[in-house]
């Protein structure tokens, strides 16, 4: 088992590692800037230090900061969180020339994913269903790029192969505008990445993200975690998750997660990862893979019972996935709203001191946040405050305890998005189910 792991993160996904490495008997560094003396986890944790000012360039984006705090508390480990250097395969890598554990995948799997075209490649390969597109990136000659749209059909998305998450993707209607749009989107990812390289698929009009929790131990064991619904977003920021995905066509599911898991041991994946699809009348279309457990991950945990932090840090130990396949199932319900120090119509950050906090409880109800009354949300960092998740044995118990549950929630001192999420939660499509990305925008626009 690891000796020491340091806390390379902040906020809730700080405190929720540092409660998984109290529960394995691991001790625990936080490291944090300047602004963030007072998080719960740094008082929690077995020790801590300063690693920079409040810019995240200069303290949680700072590698040698970071491992300079790795070797003065002689840590073993490493653990990225979510954001920041978490999917950084440079940090992986200077992680591990320097003696420490990356808790993640081996840095080869994180380049390889984030390269989107040799991602898709990968997975194509492993019998991952794709999206229809250029398989590959895009030349530079032009008739050749209106041969592969045309083979494809419009409309088409031309995107960045660095890009991912939302950044650097553009959709064409029509023969006549590719070609610039091949040109602009090649610009400005060359600008934004340093990498100009684009690639080509069809655009999907309106289908629902759904992706795949998978965990695997590098050592030629993988289990999937079944799926989770992500499709209520704004501006590519994911607003209200739950698992399983409601109303997936059965044989597709079973297909696709399969397929997951096999992918995972044909690339020797190792830790906590996400396939990302597109849904769409009845059929699963991969388009990007995280390499990080994400935000939303309480949601597989609470149908699953696998606690998804716990097993990365086992993985990371050198253990042997101790969960086999047939021993996952999926319990029930859960969602998660995410709760942001913001402004409800604007959506500007609002950080400030939190002059009361009060977190909802009771059977099925958790509450995932690093606030407490008098805590003050610096302004320098991601605007997310908490995760109220919720289980319930079907979907309406789970749907009901957070309506409940934010309705107990009271946040006092700064503005929080509670209010969007008791609309979204008593909305009459949502309740139904299954409602496209594009739901929540134009509901908001409406
Ligand atoms: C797409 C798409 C439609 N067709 N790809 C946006 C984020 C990035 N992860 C991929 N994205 C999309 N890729 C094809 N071929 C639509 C989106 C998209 C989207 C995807 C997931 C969640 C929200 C989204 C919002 C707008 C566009």
């Amino acid at each position: 088992m690891l000796d020491k792991v340091l806390i390379a993160n902040r906020g809730e996904i700080a405190l929720r590692i540092l409660r998984a490495c109290k529960e394995l008997g691991i001790k625990t560094v936080a490291v944090h800037s300047k602004a963030d003396r007072e998080l719960m986890h740094v008082r929690l944790a077995d020790e801590a230090v300063c690693i920079g000012p409040a810019a995240s360039a200069q303290s949680y984006l700072n590698i040698p900061a970071l491992i300079s705090a790795a070797e003065v508390t002689d840590s073993s480990a490493i653990h990225p969180g979510y954001g920041f250097l978490a999917e950084n395969a440079n940090f992986a890598e200077q992680v591990e020339r320097s003696g420490f554990v990356f808790v993640g995948p081996r840095a080869e799997t994180i380049r390889l994913m984030g390269d989107k075209v040799s991602a898709i490649e990968a997975m194509k390969k492993a019998g991952v269903p794709t999206v229809p597109g250029s398989d590959g990136p895009l030349g530079d000659n032009g008739d050749d790029n209106l041969a592969i749209a045309e083979r494809i059909g419009y409309p088409v998305i031309i995107k960045a192969a660095a890009g991912g998450g939302g950044r650097g993707m553009r959709v064409v209607h029509k023969e006549a505008d590719l070609l610039a749009a091949i040109t602009v989107t090649r610009t400005e990812a060359s600008a934004a990445f340093g990498d100009g390289t684009v690639y080509m698929e069809k655009f999907l009009e309106r289908p629902r993200h759904v992706e795949i929790q998978v965990i695997a131990d590098g050592q030629g064991n993988a289990i999937h975690l079944y799926d989770r619904d992500c499709s209520l977003q704004r501006r590519h920021q994911k607003v209200l998750e739950e698992a399983p995905a409601p109303g997936i066509e059965p044989e597709a599911r079973a297909k696709v997660l399969e397929a997951c898991r096999q992918a995972c041991i044909e690339i020797g994946y190792r830790g906590a990862g996400t396939f990302e699809f597109l849904y769409e009348d009845g059929e699963f279309f991969f388009i990007e893979m995280n390499t990080r457990v994400q935000v939303e991950h309480p949601v597989t945990e609470m149908v699953t019972g696998v606690d998804i932090v716990r097993e990365q840090l086992l993985i990371a130990s050198g253990q042997p996935l101790s969960i086999r396949q047939e021993d996952v199932q999926v319990n029930g319900h859960a969602f998660e709203c995410r709760i942001n120090a913001e402004d409800p119509r604007t959506f500007m950050p609002s950080p400030g001191r939190v002059t009361l906090y009060h977190p909802p409880g009771g059977l099925g109800v958790r509450m995932d946040s690093h606030l407490y009354t008098g805590y003050t949300v610096p302004p320098h960092y991601d605007s997310l405050i908490g995760k109220l998740i919720t289980w319930g044995d079907d979907r309406e118990l789970a749907l009901t305890r957070m309506r409940n549950g934010l309705d107990e929630l009271l946040v006092e001192g700064i503005k929080t998005n509670t209010e969007l999420h008791k609309e979204l939660v008593r909305d009459e499509h949502f309740r139904q189910g299954g409602v496209n990305i594009h739901y929540l925008e134009k509901k908001l626009g409406a």
